[in-house]
């Protein structure tokens, strides 16, 4: 397979105004006619070059007239073709052997589709690119009683009844659109109704399709949806543009939802929900997808990518956007911890490994690996620098602007930076850069007091160490919002570092300790030699609650480094202090505290050192988590009976008690006198938040009970599909002896199928990510189980298989006996026959 490049970019030789779609439902057989208005862009006899991939070709009319054509593997090239002509194709598609999840597939007994990033060429032949755009009409027929609800995007314009028991319905989407928003679905639900008046007062009707039987699980996705459409007239003055938006939850897709035009569709993961199946983590990643998916509507669909290399044109600005909702909607400081968590537990580990990109990729093999934290996660870094850097009036001038200039276009990230430089008239050349370079930078502090000054000098250092793709880096341009504590009090300021070094000085009475990277301003690792008094007066006393976790996380990180190279040292007075000062005031900020009190995940401190040895670095983590859970084991059993008071809702102060309540339990379950709390906590609990917290601490505790729990948890939640998903989750990530063989037991659960991408996350990917121990046994038992499963999975759904594949890609930092056994498995995987493109592209890179 061959890379495409960003630099080989040309215009379409020909555009396609206009769509007409005609289906006709078969579970093995559709019959898909695509009728297509063609024009010839610019002067040249270039033929017409098709998209097509599993199609069976039928009959091809160019203005009525049959012409021959040859289809190969990869699409239709359309010799002598007029300058403008209509362009019939007829093709037969195979929907219920489709187990890719790309095209037309069936999701249990529904007809779906996913075209992102080039799955409309597994549909019909096409010119499968972003940049053609046409406006769509789509014509469904299928069986009434199996599929009543027959949906495609933008308006219903016609139906009707056939004689042999079949139905038709006909759909008009008004604006043009890119094939890659294109979606079809037919099948039987139950649908809950509601409906929106926008600011100018649109009337929308809101409609909500789930399995049947999951009525009483959509609320949430319907209010979170709501809340959304509000917010982002509010805070953009955007307003939705259509009299009807669709949401479809299916239990069969590769990955959150998918913002196709009027039309979304979802994981069910992330629509239903209700206090005794959901977690308030599911609460808020619901509310954040249906967000994100909505908010594609401008930014995506009225304003879309000229080319995927663009691709976080949509996606970082998208997850920036949906960011700030969810710190306006819930905790702002606990949502950014939680953001910060992603990038240096899964961004920075991709910018250590051979799949590192900048955030505007320059080089594709397969353009579904590049839906990847980098794009995504950084890309939205990048734009909340720019936020940071412009501030809140700035930033949205340079959004209305960059909508106003670019409605109905198909643009690049240049012209995003163009609109917020040209609205804002400052120069952003320098900023630039964060779009093609990769990797993650670093910046070194230094600091000097001045006392008869009263001046606080800091000097700022960056350089960006050499990746896998690219050896030449630049200086970039970044805010550092810093905070400078002192007796009275604190100040903030955000320097604008631009230079490779760079001093900044700041009045300041008396000498101040100082915290960088308030809010994780920009995405960088920070080199700063702090004693452990300095840090931990910013945890205690610093104003920003990010820069406060931030200090007390790098406290309990070093300890845990240090018990590395020393086994036996006790812990460090300071982390005494950290612990005691944060129980003191746990009550008041019970989510702060939460996640203060929280030990630094392995990946997090796996990403803070150039070598790691895996074996010492879990026993070094588990002796600090011992210490502190006998430490302060009063107080764990006296916080974990600050409930809240009422049943559950999924509410500011409930959840932040429930999140305090959970880490607590981490530490109790390392009890020896635990036992009965835990079990009563079980039996008591009405949620699957307090159920789940008891489970992951008996599970990360190895605690006896964990086995009889979870049977229990089996025989009360065996038939529900997405509960079950967080059961094969916590045998998936069990670090235990007999993880192996449970795992392989567990393929073969009558709950459990390799076609469900939900499913392979749960069991296999939990393994691969989270379970530490048994991924990297030393006798490299988890690598060739992951590589043994890859193999099959990749025959299934090569999407999901190169998911997966991720934590054997970054093995640099690793032992070379683990080195050696992870190569050897890479090895036989690119040997293995067939590979998929997707495959091929990150094994070839991780073993070049
Ligand atoms: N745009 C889709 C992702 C499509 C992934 C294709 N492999 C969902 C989202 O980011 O909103
Ligand atoms: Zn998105």
């Amino acid at each position: 397979p061959q890379a495409m490049k960003l630099a080989d970019y040309r215009q379409p030789d020909f555009l396609i105004p206009a769509l007409f779609l005609d289906f006709e439902l078969h579970d093995t057989q559709t019959r898909v006619t695509a009728v297509s208005k063609v024009r010839r862009q610019g002067t040249h006899s270039h033929p017409l070059i098709l998209d097509g991939e599993k199609l069976q070709l039928v009959s091809v009319e160019i203005n009525g007239e049959t012409v021959s054509a040859q289809a190969t593997e990869k699409g239709l090239c359309l010799e002598n073709v007029p300058d403008e002509f209509e362009l019939r194709i007829v093709t037969h598609i195979d929907p219920l052997n489709n187990t890719s999840l790309e095209g037309l597939y069936k999701s249990g007994s529904a007809f779906c589709t996913q075209c992102e990033a080039e799955g409309f060429r597994k549909i019909t032949y096409f010119m499968d690119r972003p940049d053609v755009m046409a406006k769509y009409q789509v014509k469904i027929t299928a069986d009434r009683q199996t599929y009543p609800y027959l949906l495609s995007n933008g308006n219903k314009i016609g139906q009707g009844e056939l004689p042999d028991g079949k139905h038709w319905v006909l759909w008009e989407d008004p604006f043009f659109k890119p094939c890659y928003l294109f979606a079809l679905v037919a099948g039987d639900f139950d649908l809950l109704e509601d409906s929106f008046t926008t600011a100018s007062g649109r009337q929308v009707a809101l409609e909500l399709f789930v399995d049947k039987g999951n009525l009483g699980r959509a609320g949430h996705a319907m209010a979170s949806l709501k809340k959304a459409m509000l917010w982002d007239e509010q805070r953009y003055g955007l307003e939705y543009d259509l009299d009807i938006y669709m949401i479809v939850a299916v239990d069969f897709f590769n990955m959150g939802a998918m913002e196709n035009k009027g039309l979304n569709v979802f994981n069910s993961k992330f629509v239903l929900a209700d206090p005794a199946s959901a977690t308030d983590e599911d609460y808020f990643n619901i509310e954040s997808v249906i967000a994100h998916e909505y908010f594609h509507n401008w930014t995506g669909n009225r304003v879309t990518c000229r080319d995927w290399f663009q691709l976080s044109l949509k996606e970082g600005l998208t997850v920036f956007r949906d960011q700030q909702f969810s710190a306006d909607m819930a905790d702002p400081a606990i949502v950014r911890i939680k953001q910060v968590q992603v990038m240096r537990e899964h961004q920075f580990a991709e910018d250590a490994g051979p799949m590192v990109h900048p955030i505007r990729p320059a080089e594709v093999m397969e353009m579904n690996n590049f839906y990847s934290v980098t794009v995504y996660d950084k890309g939205a870094e990048v734009i909340r620098m720019l936020h940071t850097l412009l501030g809140e009036t700035g930033f949205r001038q340079g959004m209305d602007l960059y909508i106003a200039r670019h409605d109905g276009q198909a643009v690049t990230c240049d012209d995003f930076v163009q609109a917020m430089q040209d609205a804002n008239g400052i120069d952003l050349t320098l900023f630039r850069r964060w779009y093609s370079q990769s990797g993650t930078p670093r910046v070194e502090v230094e600091t000097l007091y001045d006392d008869k000054r009263q001046q606080f000098a800091l000097t700022l250092r960056q350089h960006t160490p050499a990746t896998a793709d690219q050896q030449d880096k630049l200086p970039l341009h970044m805010p550092v919002a810093i905070e400078l504590i002192d007796e009275t009090g604190s100040q903030q300021h955000i320097l604008s570092l631009t230079e490779s070094s760079q001093r900044f000085e700041l009045a300041c009475k008396g000498e101040p300790t100082l915290a960088v990277l308030a809010g994780f301003s920009a995405p960088v690792k920070v080199d700063f030699a702090q004693d452990s008094q300095e840090l931990l007066k910013t945890a205690l006393y610093g104003q920003d609650d990010f820069l406060r976790w931030d200090a007390a996380q790098q406290l309990l990180s070093e300890s845990i480094h240090a018990s590395v190279t020393d086994a036996n040292s006790s812990l460090p007075e300071a982390v005494l202090a950290l612990f005691s000062g944060t129980l003191d005031v746990a009550a008041e900020k019970p989510a702060l505290a939460a996640e203060m009190l929280a030990l630094p995940s392995f990946e997090t401190l796996a990403q803070q050192k150039p070598h790691i040895h895996v074996d010492s670095l879990l026993a070094a983590r588990h002796s600090v988590k011992m210490q502190l859970a006998e430490a302060f084991a009063g107080q764990w059993k006296s916080l974990i009976k600050v409930a809240p008071d009422q049943s559950y809702a999924y509410q500011r102060e409930q959840v932040q008690l429930r999140r305090l309540k959970a880490v607590c339990l981490t530490y109790l379950a390392e009890l020896p006198d635990s036992e009965a709390i835990l079990q009563q906590g079980y039996q008591h609990s009405d949620n699957m938040s307090d159920t789940l917290a008891i489970l992951r601490a008996c599970q990360s505790a190895n605690h006896r009970l964990f086995e009889p729990l979870m049977q229990d948890f089996e025989q009360r939640w065996g038939q529900d599909s997405l509960v079950m998903d967080k059961w094969f989750a916590l045998h998936g990530s069990r670090q235990h002896p007999n993880s192996l063989a449970s795992l392989q037991l567990l393929t073969g659960h009558a709950m459990y199928s390799i076609n469900n991408p939900n499913k392979v996350r749960a069991l296999i990917g939990s393994f691969a990510f989270y379970n530490t121990a048994g991924f990297h046994a030393a006798d490299g038992s988890g690598y060739r189980f992951v590589t043994d499963y890859l193999m099959k999975l990749d025959a299934v759904n090569p999407q999901v298989a190169s998911r997966l594949i991720t934590p054997m890609l970054g093995f640099s930092h690793l032992d070379s006996t683990r080195q050696d056994l992870i190569v050897q498995q890479l090895a036989r995987l690119l040997n293995h026959e067939p590979l998929s493109r997707d495959l091929y592209e990150k094994v070839s890179k991780a073993l070049h």
